[in-house]
């Protein structure tokens, strides 16, 4: 790996947004491509900052400055990606569910998504079955993305997925589902297309059941 690569990931890991911009133009100046930069700078970044949080040795606030970091260089990254033309994966929509206000995971699943190829329409957080349904009528999506972090939200997620039904939009779209109280068994029980654990992995399913 180049070292402003390395040093990309480094800083996304630490969490220092402040140097993103810099980091990212000196890249770019380097000759290096816009996917090059996500792919081996931001989202090894990441990767590591997922499995550091995931074994307990980085916590919330620290996830979120490397959010906040990744963010940064995305904001550059972005039009040039779509520029050369990066192949659009698809679009996502994604919110979190009815009654849950957690939104951090979610914003990291967008994030991935994000740098995976996907257009992504963030309701937020709080979104009724019945919003879900007219975000899919709306925007057509590939795929449908809810987030639960509480053991008495999650229920919203099976509700959601009769709503779909009942509109008759369910063929329409793939759903996926995660959150940190949620399982592969949860999931398979309420009738959704996927689950996974973590963004990166989440990123990676959306992809898959999207077909891309
Ligand atoms: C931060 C936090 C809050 C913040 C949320 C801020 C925000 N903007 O999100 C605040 C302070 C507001 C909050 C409030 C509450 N919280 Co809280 N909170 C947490 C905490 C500490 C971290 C959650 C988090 O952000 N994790 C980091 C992210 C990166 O991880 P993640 O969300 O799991 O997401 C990853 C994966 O799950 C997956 N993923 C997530 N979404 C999706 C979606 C898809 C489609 C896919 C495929 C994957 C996927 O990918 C993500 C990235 O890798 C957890 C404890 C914990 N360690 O989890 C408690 C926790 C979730 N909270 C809890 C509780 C009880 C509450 C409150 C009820 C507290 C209270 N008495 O008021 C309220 C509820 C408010 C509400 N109505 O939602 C409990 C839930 C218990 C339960 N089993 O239900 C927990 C587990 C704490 C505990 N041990 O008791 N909370």
């Amino acid at each position: 790996m180049s070292d402003i690569l390395a040093q990309i990931s480094k800083t996304v890991i630490e969490g220092e947004f402040e140097e993103m911009e810099d980091l990212t133009q000196e890249a770019l100046r380097d000759g290096l491509s816009a996917q090059d930069i996500l792919d081996n700078g931001l989202m090894a970044g990441m990767g590591h900052v997922g499995a550091e949080f995931k074994a307990g040795n980085m916590f919330v606030p620290e996830v979120l400055r490397s959010a906040r970091a990744m963010q940064a260089s995305m904001d550059i990254l972005k039009p040039l990606l779509a520029e050369a033309g990066a192949k659009r994966t698809g679009t996502i929509v994604l919110g979190t569910v009815k009654g849950d206000m957690h939104d951090i995971g979610k914003n990291l699943v967008g994030m991935m998504c994000e740098g995976a190829g996907f257009e992504v329409v963030d309701l937020g957080r709080d979104i009724s079955p019945e919003d879900f349904v007219q975000a899919v009528k709306e925007h057509t999506p590939h795929v449908l993305g809810m987030s639960a972090l509480l053991t008495t939200t999650m229920r919203a997620m099976g509700r959601t997925i009769q709503a779909l039904e009942e509109a008759g939009v369910r063929d329409r779209v793939k759903v996926i589902v995660g959150g940190a109280p949620v399982t592969q068994a949860f999931a398979d029980q309420i009738g959704a297309d996927g689950y996974a654990p973590n963004a990166a992995a989440a990123s990676d399913l959306a992809r898959r059941v999207a077909g891309a």
